[in-house]
């Protein structure tokens, strides 16, 4: 047995038993009231749902496990995986241990090329990557084991082995859908020695000639590791998995709702909008401009990609990550200093809107102009990039319900006239 998954098998059944104690003394206690605005307004706000993973506090962002991604961003994504899992991060040993165990399951079955191959050449790269994960769900040990009639405590054991199989094929799967889509030669082997994002940056094949662009990989699966439990594709997978489909279907289904522009898509529509600004100018666009073109975007009754947040109320810290390292290694690069001084502008002419309520940047915002800088100039691939990251939370989220046993997710609904009866509407 993985050390991983050794650690687990330990800590488990003591969490479990610690839910169930917290729930037999206080379960009975309100955690949260819901408004008519918000079963109209997506449940925003609405306390109802576990994820243990990570934490999204409005005022401070990002938060893993106890610890913020400000003390995280030097940290490569396995180490994120056991975090995410066990809630420490792993010693040389563990981390070792793991990345042998991701390795050892990396090989992809031929069907997923042919599939990819058959598919139609402008299909969207997330159109592929998602059937690329669906396809795969035969080999899902959960569904086996299930339909051989395993016992409600061993569901975690193989939601983790698959999580394992999933998440060591995505690199390569990732890596071909680019290579495909976008005419880049053939697909490229991995380098049995890189870990887990260095062959990623390797399969897909660009010059890096001083491992910058590695480094932005890891750093890049870092950030968008996982982001609670209430977000759309965290929250559908969890939904999925809630019944008993395994994590293939799950994740696909998550990344799906990954692939909407309110949400993971912005990445890709938010370089779009950068560049739409250069071409509109014919070059770099001045402050007042770019503030001319917000305005024009708003009027037009588009939202600006990159910019405004569901939960958050300051710059997302995966965004000041981002401009960190942007301004670490490409400071004169005309599109990174756009990048740069839509964020002196945008949240200026959003927070003139009174019903935005979070006029700052998002993780969106700025990862699209680090990727352009490398030659990751195609940006409807940004998404996959997105997605290979999110498939850490979502599986680690996944396996963590499996062991709580958590039941099927289940929110009521009801008719307007229902809505209309409780709160004594005439
Ligand atoms: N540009 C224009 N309008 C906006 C923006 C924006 N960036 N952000 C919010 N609004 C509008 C929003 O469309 C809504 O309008 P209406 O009532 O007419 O429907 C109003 O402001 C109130 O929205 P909020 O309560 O501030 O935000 P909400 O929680 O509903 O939505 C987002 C959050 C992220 C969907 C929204 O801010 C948005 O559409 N941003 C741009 C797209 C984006 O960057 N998405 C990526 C999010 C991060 N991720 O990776 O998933
Ligand atoms: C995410 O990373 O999932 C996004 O920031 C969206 C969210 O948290 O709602």
């Amino acid at each position: 047995m993985s050390m991983l998954k050794e650690k687990l098998a330990d800590l488990f059944p003591r969490q479990k038993a610690e839910v169930a104690a917290f729930l037999k003394e206080y379960g009975d206690k309100e955690v949260s009231k819901v408004t008519l605005a918000q079963a109209y307004g997506g449940m925003r706000g609405v306390k109802g749902l576990v994820c243990d993973t990570s934490e999204v506090p409005p005022d401070k962002g990002l938060i893993i496990r106890g610890i913020e991604l400000k003390h995280l961003t030097e940290k490569i994504p396995e180490e994120i995986l056991w975090l995410l899992l066990t809630g420490e991060l792993p010693n040389d040993v563990q981390l070792k241990d793991l990345q042998a165990e991701i390795k050892s399951r990396e090989d992809v079955p031929q069907y997923v090329w042919n599939v990819i191959d058959s598919m139609p050449p402008d299909s969207h790269p997330m159109t592929m990557f998602n059937t690329a994960i669906l396809v795969m769900q035969r080999e899902s040990q959960f569904a086996k084991r299930y339909a051989e009639g395993m016992k409600k405590d061993e569901y975690w054991d193989p939601s983790y082995e698959d999580m394992i199989n999933i998440v060591a094929k995505l690199p390569a799967i990732g890596a071909y859908v680019y290579r495909k889509r976008f005419n880049k030669g053939p697909r490229i082997e991995s380098d049995k020695t890189a870990d887990w994002a260095k062959n990623y940056a390797h399969m897909l094949g660009l010059p890096d000639p001083n491992g910058e662009f590695t480094n932005l990989m890891r750093l890049y699966l870092n950030l968008h590791s996982d982001h609670e439990g209430g977000n759309v594709s965290a929250y559908s997978a969890a939904t999925i998995n809630s019944a008993l489909s395994d994590l293939y279907y799950s994740l696909s289904g998550g990344l799906n709702g990954l692939a909407g522009p309110l949400h993971g898509l912005a990445n890709q529509e938010c370089l779009g909008w950068v560049l739409e600004t250069m071409k509109k100018f014919n070059g770099a666009p001045s402050e007042e401009e770019l503030e001319k073109y917000a305005q024009e975007t708003l009027d037009s009754g588009k939202v600006v990609p990159g910019y405004g947040h569901a939960v958050l109320r300051i710059t997302d810290p995966r965004f000041d990550a981002f401009l960190a390292f942007g301004k670490k290694h490409m400071a004169d690069d005309p599109v990174f200093q756009i990048v740069e001084r839509v964020f002196n502008v945008v949240p200026r002419v959003l927070s003139q809107v009174q019903k935005i309520k979070d006029p700052w940047p998002n993780v969106d915002a700025g990862s699209g102009g680090l990727l352009y800088h490398y030659g990751l100039k195609e940006f409807s691939y940004y998404t996959v990039l997105f997605s290979i990251s999110r498939a850490l939370g979502i599986c680690a989220q996944g396996v963590v319900a499996r062991a709580m046993g958590y039941p099927i997710t289940r929110p009521k609904s009801l008719p307007i006239n229902k809505y209309k009866e409780i709160v004594g509407a005439k």
